[in-house]
């Protein structure tokens, strides 16, 4: 069977970090990438955009796509309705989701390819390099009770660093836009009883830029953990 990856980045306010992300996963992956899906909305900085316009003359298979849904759950939501590639992957322009994992994504998804493969920041010694100590704490406590309230070993639900089947989320109903969307792409996946793997990395703060999640979004998620696990599995699909 065909084994081709569609990429999605969002982007607000990456330039040095963006081009770094798409010269690595092009060195390291020729021939397995089929399209780069940028992500761009009002608040997309002119650096930003010099950038990926630099970029597309750099490389042939770079979509740019303007969200009409708002914040990150709608860029990525309407990315994963754009992708063509058998399988897609989830991640950031930020440099906080190591580029150099692909490959391993990759490799994986290619020897079980109806599997989602995704990151932990859990599993590796140090995983964790300028978080900020109040929300490391909280992080950790939240992953124990969904990983007991979901009866799964994960540990890391909530970082969006994931290589799908496009043809899964492409058959799931998504509901979340801002941050806890990254949340619901592993849980409602689960509830359908679709097999997770982790794969350990290293979780470094961007040296660019500022992130779009204001701290009072971080609640947001209980919300998202309980709504899903008591969900019947048909509103889940599409
Ligand atoms: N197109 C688009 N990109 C976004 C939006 N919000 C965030 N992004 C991008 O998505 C990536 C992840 O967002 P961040 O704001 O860094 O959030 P995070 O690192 O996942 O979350 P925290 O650890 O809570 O800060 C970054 O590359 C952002 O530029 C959005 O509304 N639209
Ligand atoms: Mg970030």
């Amino acid at each position: 069977m065909s084994h081709s990856v569609s990429i999605i980045l969002p982007v607000i306010n990456e330039t040095f970090s963006l081009k770094e992300t798409v010269d690595i996963l092009e060195t390291e992956n020729k021939g397995d990438i089929l399209e780069h899906i940028i992500v761009v909305c009002g608040k997309t900085t002119p650096e930003s955009r010099a950038v990926i316009a630099e970029l597309q003359k750099q490389y042939s298979h770079i979509m740019l796509h303007e969200q009409k849904l708002k914040f990150l759950g709608g860029a990525v939501r309407e990315a994963f309705d754009l992708a063509k590639g058998t399988h897609t992957v989830m991640m950031a322009s930020d440099l906080e989701t190591d580029p150099h994992l692909i490959k391993d994504f990759i490799a994986l998804s290619k020897k079980e390819p109806e599997i989602i493969i995704t990151a932990t920041r859990w599993k590796t010694k140090g995983g964790f390099a300028g978080y900020n100590p109040l929300k490391l704490a909280f992080n950790w406590v939240f992953q124990k009770m969904f990983s007991i309230m979901y009866w799964t070993s994960l540990s890391d639900m909530t970082y969006g660093f994931r290589i799908f089947p496009t043809k899964l989320i492409q058959s799931i109903r998504w509901e979340e836009l801002r941050h806890p969307f990254l949340f619901e792409t592993v849980l409602k996946p689960l509830r359908l009883g679709v097999k997770v793997i982790e794969i350990p990395t290293r979780w470094e703060a961007r040296k660019e830029g500022e992130s779009q999640n204001p701290f009072h979004v971080n609640f947001l998620y209980f919300r998202t953990g309980f709504k899903i696990r008591f969900m019947s599995r048909g509103r889940i699909r599409k």
